[in-house]
């Protein structure tokens, strides 16, 4: 079977909710990935940053192998000898006081919303069923019914109301306006220290100083969903700490599990996470053996590889490259570590266009929305190896 055949497979028999680059792939070593055909690419999107420790990184797939020979799944009905290991590893890595273990980014920020709501009501005295969370313009919280509904993107709502209430939405990056939409009853504030799918935008400096010292004053409970910028991406474990705060409830995700294995997870202070009594909240994955061992091992090659320390480095690197390419088509390129958006010139016809050759180069990219283009390898990317796409990139996009 070629290309050809698994894209027509997939048209035909797969629900057409993505528009994929058309490229199949097979293998996955590091930064590279191969296609049925044997080409070998580059890969720039590191699976929207689950990939963060390179694609089957050999300790983690040691681990994982080792797992599935000894146990899966318990169910959180029984106990595992993995599970209190990884929680107490996690927040002594994060400074964290409690863990909450779910599968997928978007099923952490719903048990977020579920323990913020419990809070208010049951420690800061909110009237039953009046409490609210504040959420910002062009966020990006995952795809579940309660998340779309507060999202600001037409098209991930239209269709499919009608929609949980309780939030209220803000401008991204402006902590006046946050301040001014405190009400008593507001519980929480749910942002992105860096927005991702909105197209890599960083607030600006100080907003998250400010937002924590608004969330301090006034009993509001700041949530950071840090599923994207966590775990390295921007060239710190957290990307909390570049502003130096500490939020009381972060999400993360994707990296986790380094790509192996869904995992996320709630990362909270005593207070948030104390109101869970047994019954309230669960999950017949959440907290299983494989994907607790898999994500001890993924964390620990991240901190002992210095993958994040890398990231910085290269994330500077990578960045002052592209700031170098002479071209009418690049507006701007942003980013943090090797968190980086190239946004295009509205005349440049379109950032899909340029995936799309680039892929042709051996260079696997994603945009995002019309003109933005996403820069996220692994974060065990070289200097040689980006020397190697930028052979690759300065032509397509100059
Ligand atoms: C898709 C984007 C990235 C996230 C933040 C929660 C979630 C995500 C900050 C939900 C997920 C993904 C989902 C993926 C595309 C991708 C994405 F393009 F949408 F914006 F990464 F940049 N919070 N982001 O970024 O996590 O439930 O998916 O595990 O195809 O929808 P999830």
């Amino acid at each position: 079977m070629n290309s050809k055949h698994y894209i027509q497979m997939e048209e035909k028999f797969g629900a057409h909710n993505y528009k994929p680059l058309d490229v199949v792939l097979t293998r996955g070593e590091g930064v590279w990935v191969w296609d049925v055909e044997g080409n070998k690419y580059l890969d720039f999107l590191a699976a929207y940053s689950a990939v963060n420790q390179g694609h089957c990184h050999p300790k983690i797939k040691q681990t994982m192998l080792e797992q599935v020979q000894k146990l899966t799944l318990t169910s959180r009905a029984f106990r595992n000898d993995q599970l209190g290991l990884l929680y107490k590893e996690l927040c002594e890595l994060t400074r964290s006081h409690k863990v909450l273990p779910m599968n997928s980014g978007a099923e952490a920020v719903e048990t977020v919303i579920k323990a913020v709501r419990k809070w208010g009501y049951k420690v800061k005295g909110v009237p039953e069923d009046q409490a609210e969370i504040i959420v910002c313009e062009n966020n990006f919280h995952g795809r579940t019914i309660a998340i779309i509904g507060f999202s600001s993107e037409e098209q991930y709502r239209d269709g499919f109301g009608p929609f949980a209430p309780g939030f209220k939405i803000i401008p991204f990056g402006e902590a006046a306006a946050f301040e001014k939409a405190i009400t008593p009853n507001t519980v929480a504030f749910l942002v992105e220290p860096i927005q991702g799918e909105a197209g890599i935008i960083i607030p600006p400096d100080g907003y998250l100083r400010e937002v924590r010292s608004i969330c301090n004053e006034h009993n509001v409970v700041l949530i950071l969903d840090e599923i994207q910028t966590a775990l390295g991406r921007t060239g710190k474990l957290l990307a909390e700490e570049h502003d130096g705060i500490e939020s009381d409830v972060t999400v993360i995700g994707k990296a986790l599990s380094g790509g192996f294995y869904p995992i996320s997870a709630v990362l909270s202070n005593s207070e948030v996470l104390g109101v869970f009594m047994p019954g309230d909240h669960g999950s017949t994955f959440g907290g299983n053996p494989l994907a607790c061992a898999v994500a001890r091992t993924a964390l620990k090659v991240l901190i002992e590889e210095g993958m994040i320390e890398n990231a910085a480095a290269m994330g500077d690197y990578l960045q002052s490259q592209l700031r170098k390419i002479k071209s009418d088509s690049i507006k701007e390129v942003r980013g943090k570590g090797l968190m980086i958006g190239v946004e295009l010139r509205a005349e440049a016809g379109g950032a899909r266009r340029f995936c799309e050759k680039l892929m042709k180069k051996g260079v696997l990219c994603k945009e995002t929305h019309e003109h933005i283009i996403r820069f996220a390898p692994p974060l065990v990317i070289t200097r040689e190896q980006i020397d190697w796409a930028m052979k690759r990139v300065e032509p397509v996009l100059s």
